[in-house]
């Protein structure tokens, strides 16, 4: 299986690159955060979406040491930003089994010891399935992690299996509503109740919510009108190279 056996060979031939996305402020404005996104190039097969390979890493067990590439890389990343005295926090996606596997918390506070990197420069998204196993041993490593000063986003909410017990039981900073309830807010009356109803909820418990795939103006002026804290998506910016979202950023600001 081509795509496995190049997969394989990845990490040491540096076809792995990371992508980033800004979050902004919905009240002022400003760049709260980043989202590290990433993305393979491999001479034979193009360019390959994470949603394909990221299953397929998964399921080979190389999902470990891409996890850990994509957290130096973007510790890495920050430190550079932090030097050159344009550094927002970053957030780094970690898929249901990648979390399950139970060395996350230990994967992450020996990258913060051995980089210097102060947590609070460092975040996790994560999707509702990561939440369906091991609810107590899920609950302990979310509530560590944020103890360490690790920030935690509950990731394309209202998708998957999403209950209402697992923001009951677990400890969270920020919600970010999937994509495809933003996509219809200004059509829909039903989807613009529900993501009304859902800032509410977040406000309610303290989270910060944000708002994902905005793509028009409109959906942006809905969401502020909401009390939506944050939003990401193309009207904003693209997901973009860590050079051209250092100039995005200056010509933003
Ligand atoms: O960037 P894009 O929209 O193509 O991302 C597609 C999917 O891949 C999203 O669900 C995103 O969360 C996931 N993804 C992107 N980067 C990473 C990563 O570094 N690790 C994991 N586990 N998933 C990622
Ligand atoms: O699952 P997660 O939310 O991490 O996935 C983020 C994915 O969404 C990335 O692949 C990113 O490229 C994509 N994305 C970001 N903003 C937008 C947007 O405005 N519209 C669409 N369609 N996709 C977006
Ligand atoms: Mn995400
Ligand atoms: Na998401």
């Amino acid at each position: 299986y081509m795509i496995a056996a190049q997969l394989h060979r990845a990490l040491e031939k540096s076809e792995f690159s990371l992508v980033y996305q800004p979050k902004i402020r919905l009240t002022t404005g400003e760049v709260v955060g980043v989202e590290a996104l990433i993305r393979w190039h491999n001479v034979e097969l193009g360019t390959v979406p994470p949603d394909l390979f990221i299953p397929l890493a998964e399921d080979t067990g190389l999902i470990n040491d891409i996890g850990d590439w994509v957290l130096q890389e973007a510790v890495a990343q920050v430190q550079q930003w932090l030097g050159q005295g344009c550094a927002v926090p970053v957030a780094i996606n970690i898929s249901a089994r990648q979390f399950q596997n139970g060395s996350i918390l230990q994967r992450i506070e020996s990258e913060l010891a051995r980089s210097g990197l102060d947590s609070r420069w460092l975040s996790i998204e994560l999707t509702e399935t990561s939440f369906m196993d091991n609810a107590e041993q899920t609950a302990e490593t979310l509530l560590a992690l944020r103890e360490r000063g690790v920030g935690v986003s509950i990731d394309d909410f209202g998708t998957g299996f999403s209950s209402l017990s697992y923001i009951r039981t677990m400890s969270l900073d920020h919600l970010k509503i999937d994509r495809s309830f933003i996509n219809s807010i200004t059509e829909s009356e039903r989807d613009r109740q529900l993501v009304k109803a859902i800032i509410a909820m977040s406000q309610a418990l303290g989270l910060s919510v944000v708002a994902e795939g905005v793509e028009t103006p409109e959906q942006l002026g809905l969401l502020r009108e909401l009390g939506c804290d944050q939003a990401q998506g193309y009207l904003i910016c693209r997901p973009k190279s860590a050079e051209a979202f250092v100039e995005w950023c200056e010509q933003y600001s």
